[in-house]
């Protein structure tokens, strides 16, 4: 079927089965009732201007028989969508645990191995995944339509939703709850490895969509990082200013601080303004670039440095 997402999780086919269902009864009704309705107002249309309507109080049988298939009809819909709730709200114990973290405009994730991906969930073919969640700021929700999953997520309280990847692939992460300027750029990936790609994930060389992209020169993987881990939502590099200064220009530039100290933006500098961004805010923006302490190694730190430095 073309016209709904493709079908990458095991709740995918059990809530497009109960859809087709609701859809298949509602364009039943809908037919049998615009049908009923056009031959009844032929059928019974007033044909002359002295035609009297025949007295009608009521029919018993007509009114049971209105009443009573509607509601078994509506109880069997309502236990079949009872019976997929309730599987899709009750993660298995098998379920492994990853952290979502919703901010103005990004996603972060931290799974039980300890590492830290911003925008990038990996996920392991057939391997369920309960997904624990809480907003920074505002309300955000996680939706990944390929899995059919979508839940609120919410300053101070957690919220979960789980599911098990069943295809392998990339498949989008979108916030769906209107969540400030940036909403439209809450956009997220979910990469279902096979159990092998996994495990060269898991022992930490970088994969890019399943493309191992270490031994690149470092301004290539600086400039993948830089899209990889969403810079570009706040840095452009042609000198325009989205969120944040542009990289434009950016290595040796002189500048002001907030506090009105004046720096020159060396390797140090760049680097300190990764790892610690509140500690040195430019003069004329807002403290929201998110810490990537741990996100980014050092490699990847001096990657994007050397990106940096070809922005001239
Ligand atoms: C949510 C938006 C946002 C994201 C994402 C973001 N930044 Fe920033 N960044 C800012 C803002 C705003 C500033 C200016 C205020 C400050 O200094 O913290 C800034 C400042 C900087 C500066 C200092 C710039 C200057 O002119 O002195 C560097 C370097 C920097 N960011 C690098 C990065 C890198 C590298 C990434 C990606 C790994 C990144 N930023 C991701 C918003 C962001
Ligand atoms: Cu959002």
């Amino acid at each position: 079927m073309t016209w709904i997402p493709e079908a990458a999780s095991n709740l995918a086919s059990k809530v497009d089965g109960l859809l087709l269902v609701i859809t298949f009864i509602s364009i039943f009704f809908f037919v049998l009732i615009s049908a009923v309705l056009i031959y009844f107002a032929v059928k019974y249309r007033r044909r002359s201007d002295d035609e009297e309507t025949p007295y009608i109080t009521g029919n018993q049988t007509l009114e049971i028989i209105w009443t009573v298939i509607p509601s078994i009809l509506l109880i069997l819909l309502f236990v079949y969508g009872f019976v997929v709730y309730k599987d899709m709200r009750t993660p298995p114990k098998d379920a492994v645990d990853i952290t979502v973290t919703g901010k103005q405009w990004l996603w972060t994730f931290e799974y039980y191995n300890g590492k830290k991906t911003l925008n990038e969930l990996y996920v392991r073919q057939n391997r369920p995944v309960r997904m624990v969640m809480r907003a920074d700021d505002v309300i955000h929700s996680f939706f990944v339509p390929a899995f059919r999953v979508k839940q609120d997520l919410m300053p101070g309280r957690y919220t979960q939703l789980w599911f098990t990847p069943t295809k392998i692939g990339t498949f989008d992460i979108f916030c769906a709850e209107y969540c400030g300027t940036g909403h439209s750029k809450m956009l997220g990936k979910v990469i279902v490895l096979s159990p092998e790609a996994y495990d060269i994930w898991e022992k930490g060389v970088a994969v890019d969509g399943g493309e191992a992209v270490a031994s690149l020169p470092p301004a290539e993987l600086g400039e993948k990082l830089y899209k990889g881990k969403s810079c570009n939502a706040c840095h452009s590099v042609d000198g325009s200013v989205v969120i944040g200064p542009s990289f434009k220009g950016l290595y040796e530039r002189e500048g002001e601080l907030e506090d009105g100290a004046s720096y020159t933006a060396d390797e140090n500098y760049i680097m300190q303004s990764i790892l610690e961004p509140q500690e040195q805010i430019v003069k004329g923006f807002q403290p929201v670039m998110p810490s990537f302490k741990g996100i980014l190694s050092d490699a990847e730190i001096t990657a994007i440095i050397a990106y940096i430095k070809t922005l001239k």
